[in-house]
């Protein structure tokens, strides 16, 4: 069989409807960090869950890893404007996990926070859908294996619905929130709502 080409590729894509505007596609996986990449410790990482929520929880990595698992392969689209189609994600469902809080009615809007400081918002009805995953696997690989943690080891959100800055790296606490809170691109300029088939790449701001 002929092994196709990026561009051939690209094309076939583009054809099957998968490639939005602007886009290209690409066959590495490109690193897109703010800032450094954290160190992994097993032993104190935790992921904690607070806002609207009747109790507040955390899980220990140990813990973590006893949640259901799922898998999923997605395309994933990068406002820098690379594609990167059917990637293989494992981890926990982000519906499995919502089973394992007890959400108030206010909870409207989740914030994901990381280290450093790193946060990102969507609203609750965009994460709670089937494809969206707190993810620890990629490709078969834990996210915290050496070659891997720089794409956000060891627990990432992956929301394949919007462009990848919406997928939280090196997730730390899920907030839920009664109202909007613009993470960290999106105070800096980046659209809201990050819907790559519209387009959503900056937010129209000034006179105009
Ligand atoms: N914690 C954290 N998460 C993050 C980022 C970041 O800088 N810090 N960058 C975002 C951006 S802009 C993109 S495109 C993707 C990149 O993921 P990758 O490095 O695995 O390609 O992660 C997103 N999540
Ligand atoms: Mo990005």
């Amino acid at each position: 069989m002929k092994h196709l080409t990026r561009r051939e590729k690209e094309k076939e894509m583009r054809d099957a409807g998968r490639l939005p505007n602007g886009q290209s596609l690409t066959e590495k996986f490109p690193v897109l960090t703010y800032g450094p990449t954290p160190r992994f410790n097993p032993e104190s990482w935790d992921l904690r869950v607070f806002g609207e929520v009747a109790a507040e929880k955390r899980w220990t990595w140990e813990e973590f890893l006893q949640l259901p698992t799922g898998q999923m392969t997605v395309d994933i689209h990068c406002v820098t404007r690379w594609s990167k189609f059917d990637t293989s994600w494992e981890g926990v469902m982000f519906k499995d996990f919502l089973r394992q809080l007890d959400l108030k009615p206010t909870a409207r809007y989740v914030i994901a926070h990381c280290e450093y400081g790193y946060t990102t918002n969507l609203p609750l009805e965009i994460m709670d859908d089937d494809d969206v995953m707190l993810a620890y696997k990629y490709e078969g690989k834990f996210l915290h294996e050496p070659e891997l943690m720089e794409h956000g080891g060891p627990l990432r959100t992956v929301v394949p619905k919007r462009y990848f800055w919406k997928s939280a790296k090196f997730l730390r606490a899920l907030e839920f929130s009664p109202v909007d809170k613009p993470g960290f691109w999106e105070q800096g300029g980046y659209h809201n709502d990050g819907d790559f088939w519209q387009e959503e790449r900056f937010q129209r701001r000034g006179f105009f």
